[in-house]
C-alpha cells in the first residue's frame, strides 16, 4: 500500500521569510481542512506552488524552504514570476475561470497563456513522478492542473489518479468555445475517478467527452482504451465543528472579551433592537454577483421604502486576483456603487451600507455571521459556496435566514434556504421582505434540517469518500487486469 500524494496550484502552508530565516505556516483554508484526514502523518505529501516565485526565493535560502516544507509534509514545485503571469494569472484566470462561470466575454484565447500552461502542469507532473512510486495513489485538485492527469499517466500506466474540480464544469455549449477543449479533456481523461461538486456538472463534462471526442459513455462511466473512467459528485463540506465551537465560545464571551467590530455590531443592535443586519461575504470576484446584489439592494429599498433605517447590508469583499483587469474594473463599479447610494440615502442615523475591503480573521467572521439575521449569497455562477454553509454552522440559536442564489453549486444541498435567481430584482426584493418578516419557529425549522446535513457531511466526510472511491476503482481494477 503506497502514499497519497496530493497536488495543488497552492500549498496548505505559506513561506514567511524574516532575517534570513524561514518559517512555513499552516494556511487554515477548507482544502487544507479537509483534507487533514488525507494529508497526515509520513504517509503522504503534498506537492504545490510555495507562494514565492523564483525571483522572490534568495538562493541560499532553498534548502531550508525545501526543509521547513518538509516538516509540513510538502514539496515545492518551483515558478517564476513569467510563469506565475501566464499559467495563473493568465490561462487559469483570464481564460478557464471566466469561461467555466460562463463569462464567455472575459475569456481570452491566448496561445502564449496556453504554452505556459501547459509547460507548467508538466512541471507538476514531473514533479509527482520524481516523488512518488508506481503504487502511490494521486490526488489532483482543480482548474489549474487539469493536464496533469493525462501526464503522470503517460510515465505510470498503472498508476491510481483522482482529480477533482472545485469550480463548475460548464454546459458543452460554452466549453466547446474553447480552443483546446480535446487537449483538456484529454489530460482530464488520465484519471481513474474524476469529481465534481453536483451532479450538474458531471453531467456536462460526460456531455463533453461524448461530443468532443465521441468516446463510449455509459452512465457514469467512459471507456477509453483498456481503462474505465469513473466520474462522480462529491459536494464538499466545511469543518462544521470549527465553525460551531467557535460560535459557541463567541456566545460565551464576556463584554471584556469581546472585539471591537462585536462591540459595534452589539451597539448597533442595542441602538436599533428593530433592525436587521443583512451579511454578504465572497471574495471581490465578478462570478460572485456583488455589484448586482448592491442593485438589487437598492432597487430593494425603492421598492419597499418601509426598510429605510430598518436594514444595513454589509458587504465583505476580500480582495482576490488584483493583477486581472476584469478584477480591478469590479472593485471600482462596486467602490461607487457603494458610494452612491450611502451617498443618495444615508440619514443622520443610518448608512445603508457597511463596505470592507480586506481579508478578515476567523474570529471576525465568527463575530459578522453571529451577528446577522439575514446571510445574502448572489453568486451569479459559484462551483459550491462555503460561505452559505459557514453561516448556517455558526447560528447556534438555530436563527437567521440564508438567501441563496440558486447557481451556487450549495443550492442542491440547501433547499431550506430561500433560494433566488440573482438576476431577477423584483424576486430578491420580495425575497429580502419574506426573510425580515420570517417567524421564529420558521427560521428554527428550517435551520435545524440544513445543520444536521451539514455536521453529517462535513469537509473530511467529503475528502474521504473521495478518497474510498478511489481506492475501490484502484482495487476493481486489480480485479479486472487478473481476470
Ligand atoms: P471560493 O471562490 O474562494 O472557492 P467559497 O467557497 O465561498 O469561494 O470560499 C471562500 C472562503 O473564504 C470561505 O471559507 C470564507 O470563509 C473565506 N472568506 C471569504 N471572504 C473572506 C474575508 N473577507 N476574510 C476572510 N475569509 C474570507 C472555490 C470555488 C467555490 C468552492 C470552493 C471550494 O469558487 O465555489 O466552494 O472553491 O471547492
Amino acid at each position: 500500500m503506497g502514499k497519497t500524494i496530493i497536488i495543488s496550484n497552492r500549498l496548505p502552508v505559506q513561506l514567511q521569510i524574516s532575517n534570513g530565516s524561514i518559517t512555513a505556516i499552516p494556511s487554515v483554508g477548507g482544502l487544507a481542512t479537509g483534507m487533514k484526514s488525507v494529508h497526515s502523518g509520513g504517509e503522504s505529501l503534498w506537492i504545490g506552488w510555495s507562494g514565492l516565485t523564483d525571483e522572490e526565493t534568495p538562493e541560499e535560502l532553498e534548502d531550508d524552504i525545501d526543509k521547513a516544507l518538509k516538516e509540513h509534509g510538502c514539496a515545492k514545485v518551483k515558478l517564476n514570476a513569467d510563469e506565475i503571469d501566464r499559467f495563473y494569472y493568465g490561462f487559469s484566470n483570464r481564460t478557464i475561470w471566466p469561461l467555466f462561470h460562463y463569462f464567455l466575454k472575459y475569456s481570452e484565447f491566448e496561445l502564449n497563456y496556453w504554452d505556459t500552461y501547459k509547460a507548467v502542469n508538466q512541471k507538476f507532473a514531473d514533479a509527482i513522478i520524481e516523488n512518488s512510486d508506481e503504487d502511490d495513489t494521486i490526488w489532483v485538485h482543480d482548474y489549474q492542473l487539469m493536464l496533469v492527469p493525462q501526464m503522470v499517466r503517460e510515465k505510470r500506466p498503472d498508476t491510481t489518479i483522482g482529480f477533482f474540480l472545485h469550480i463548475p464544469f460548464p454546459s458543452f455549449e460554452i466549453f466547446r468555445t474553447l480552443p483546446w477543449r480535446e487537449e483538456i479533456l484529454e489530460g482530464l481523461l488520465g484519471s481513474d475517478l474524476i469529481g465534481f461538486h453536483t451532479y450538474d456538472y458531471e453531467r456536462h463534462f460526460l456531455s463533453s467527452v461524448r461530443r468532443l471526442i465521441g468516446l463510449d459513455v455509459s452512465f457514469n462511466e467512459i471507456y477509453l482504451d483498456n481503462r474505465v473512467i469513473k466520474v462522480d459528485s462529491f459536494p464538499m463540506g466545511i469543518d462544521y465543528k470549527k465553525f460551531r465551537d467557535a460560535a459557541v465560545l463567541h456566545d460565551s464571551k464576556s463584554k471584556d472579551e469581546r472585539s471591537d467590530l462585536q462591540l459595534r455590531l452589539d451597539n448597533h443592535k442595542a441602538s436599533a433592537p428593530d433592525t436587521k443586519l443583512i451579511l454578504s461575504i465572497d471574495r471581490l470576484d465578478y462570478s460572485k454577483g456583488i455589484a448586482k446584489r448592491i442593485n438589487a439592494f437598492e432597487y430593494f429599498l425603492q421598492k419597499y421604502p418601509e426598510y429605510k433605517e430598518k436594514v444595513r447590508l454589509i458587504i465583505l469583499a476580500v480582495p482576490s486576483r488584483s493583477n486581472v483587469p476584469q478584477y480591478q474594473l469590479l472593485k471600482r463599479e462596486v467602490d461607487e456603487l457603494v458610494g452612491r447610494i450611502n451617498g443618495e440615502l444615508s440619514t443622520v442615523n443610518w448608512t445603508p451600507i457597511w463596505y470592507f475591503y480586506r481579508s478578515l480573521p476567523f474570529e471576525s467572521l465568527i463575530d459578522l455571521y453571529t451577528s446577522s439575521d439575514i446571510a445574502w449569497l448572489t453568486p451569479l455562477r459559484d462551483g459550491m459556496n462555503l460561505v452559505a454553509k459557514e453561516y448556517i454552522a455558526t447560528r447556534t440559536d438555530k436563527s437567521g435566514v440564508l438567501i441563496l442564489s440558486e447557481m451556487a453549486g450549495s443550492a442542491y444541498e440547501m433547499n431550506e434556504a430561500l433560494l433566488i435567481n440573482p438576476n431577477n430584482f423584483e424576486q430578491q426584493a420580495d425575497t429580502l421582505k419574506r426573510a425580515f418578516n420570517m417567524p421564529l419557529e420558521e427560521q428554527v425549522s428550517r435551520n435545524t434540517f440544513l445543520q444536521k446535513r451539514l455536521e453529517r457531511y462535513n469537509v473530511e466526510v467529503w475528502a474521504n469518500e473521495f478518497m474510498r472511491s478511489l481506492k475501490e476503482k484502484r482495487e476493481l481494477g486489480k480485479a479486472f487486469i487478473s481476470e
